[in-house]
């Protein structure tokens, strides 16, 4: 009937239809102005139609009414189409606006373009019932904007792209060896120097592996606060990443003093120009503390959210051992090993958030030598750490590298054009269960939630992020919001015909998807 993606808890359909017409009027209650706003501009530049903003209920007939319904949980909405119009109630403007979303979809695949196709075409939406709810809070994405950068302009349409799927949560990696992304006042040299590398390696495989053009670029703080208020105004929360102690190499070569300068000449170093784990991490020292409190004092006066992340992972501990300022390190604060300074390291700064009503979250190896107490992970390494830390009473986003890792093959062939990474279908993301099964109730309520992640190694510009993202990312956006069954009895051949409509909605969005049949795009 209605080819939904992600699927709604449950949709009874009725017989007759709403037809949106120039006469038409769109009515936001109090309390649902910017989801109307929002709507409203969305759908004239798809429609070409006046949808007039309407204030009294009664202009809403024959048209489109939000409001907030009482009894609704936070995300919940209802939307009923009936000889009435369009009426969208939700828990708070959130769960009206992803039942927005879920009209767009009713309106068929134009309604997605930006340029109307046709001012005489007919819009219609079926007499119908959907009550419609998420299973999980965080449905997030990560971008890794470091390996490669991505315009602000990107980054906005990804949040777009984001929001037509229900996804909630942007996790914003903005730092890693590769380049510093993120303007920090006080310290202009991450940008300054630590923004662009000399040459950069492709992805390509008909490519050069090096190519001796410079890469880079970074966000202003205004450019960061508007990807904010974008997000925020399709009720997604960004969480910035600030990776430590390791994956560091950028602002090292930006200020040589955070490096283990007793092990190497740290001076010697710049922005890393391969991939892989990077032995050059930060010195244990207050110096390096009282630095990165500077930068995360900034990033705090940008990004709201609850949590921020600190990274965390793939810290190589060689240069901790060879270095005589680590081992005293050590030795003062009673560790016993390389991995207790990692803990110490983390432990700082999940004192420091907490203190400014923030909450560390970073990823699974901060388990290693003790989590610190109030931390959340991000459970990439399978899902081992992801169960551990919830039997713990730690809160845990699953994002196992086994299923939802978008960087990895989606198909065996050997046209596939990435040259990295494992194969992870379509029907492997489908199939994901974010909620080990083998967590009893009460341990699982410490599973926020689920992240699809996006690194960026082998994606040069937004047309090979797309072709890694899409269709995968869709499978993910179902998983993570409708009530599915267990992995094996999932209807997989069901989603996929619901794909062949969704494929169109893609298509008007312009994004430049793996096609399920056909030649790939670089073919
Ligand atoms: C591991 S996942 C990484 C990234 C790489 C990725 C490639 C994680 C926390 N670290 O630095 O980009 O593998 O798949």
């Amino acid at each position: 009937m209605t080819e939904l993606i992600p699927a709604p808890r449950s949709a009874v359909a009725g017989s007759g239809e709403v037809r949106l017409t120039r006469h038409s009027r769109l009515c936001s209650d109090t309390g649902t102005e910017n989801v109307g706003q929002w709507l409203g501009a969305a759908l004239r530049q798809a429609t070409g139609l006046p949808l007039r903003e309407g204030h009294e209920p009664a202009d809403a007939e024959g048209g489109i009414r939000l409001r907030l319904g009482p009894g609704l949980g936070r995300e919940e909405y209802r939307l009923v189409s009936d000889g009435n119009g369009v009426l969208i109630e939700g828990g708070s403007a959130a769960g009206v606006f992803w039942g927005a979303q879920t009209l767009r979809q009713l309106l068929g695949p134009e309604a997605y373009r930006r340029a109307p196709l046709d001012r005489d075409r007919a819009w219609t939406v079926p007499y119908l019932t959907i009550e419609d709810a998420p299973r999980l809070r965080w449905r997030g994405l990560m971008l890794d904007v470091a390996r490669h950068f991505m315009s602000k302009e990107g980054v906005l349409r990804y949040l777009d792209l984001m929001a037509a799927h229900k996804l909630n949560v942007f996790h914003f990696h903005l730092t890693d060896d590769q380049g510093w992304r993120i303007e920090i006042k006080r310290h202009p040299r991450l940008t300054g120097t630590g923004s662009w590398r000399a040459r950069t390696k492709t992805g390509h495989r008909a490519s050069p592996l090096w190519e001796d053009k410079p890469h880079g670029g970074y966000y202003t703080q205004d450019d960061i606060r508007e990807i904010v208020a974008y997000a925020a105004e399709r009720h997604i929360t960004v969480v910035p990443e600030i990776d430590v102690p390791g994956h560091s190499q950028a602002a090292i070569a930006a200020y040589p003093e955070l490096g283990n300068t007793d092990v190497i000449d740290t001076t010697a170093l710049s922005v890393w120009d391969t991939w892989g784990i990077n032995p050059n991490v930060l010195a244990p020292t207050d110096s390096t503390l009282r630095f990165y409190e500077g930068v995360f004092e900034e990033v705090l006066g940008l990004f709201p959210s609850e949590f921020v992340h600190v990274g965390g992972d793939e810290c190589p501990k060689d240069q901790w051992r060879r270095s005589g300022t680590a081992q005293a390190r050590i030795r003062e604060l009673g560790l016993v090993d390389e991995d207790g300074l990692q803990s110490w390291f983390i432990g700082h700064f999940d004192t420091w958030l907490a203190e400014r009503g923030r909450r560390l979250i970073g990823w699974d190896e901060i388990l290693e030598g003790g989590q610190a107490e109030g931390a959340a992970v991000s459970s990439w390494r399978g899902y081992a750490g992801g169960i551990a830390a919830a039997r713990a009473g730690h809160d845990v986003v699953m994002c196992p590298e086994q299923q939802v890792y978008l960087d990895h093959r989606q198909d065996p062939g050997p046209e596939e054009p990435v040259p990295i990474g494992w194969v992870r279908t379509l029907e492997d993301v489908y199939r994901f269960e974010p909620v080990p099964p083998e967590l009893t109730p009460e341990e699982a309520r410490h599973v926020l939630g689920t992240q699809a992640n996006l690194w960026t190694e082998v994606m040069e510009d937004p047309a090979r992020v797309d072709y890694q993202a899409f269709p995968r990312l869709v499978a993910f956006a179902e998983v993570a919001w409708s009530t599915l069954p267990p992995s094996a009895e999932r209807d997989f051949a069901g989603f996929e015909r619901r794909m062949a409509a969704h494929y169109r909605r893609l298509d008007a969005l312009g994004v430049a998807y793996r096609p399920p049949t056909g030649p790939l795009p670089w073919q």
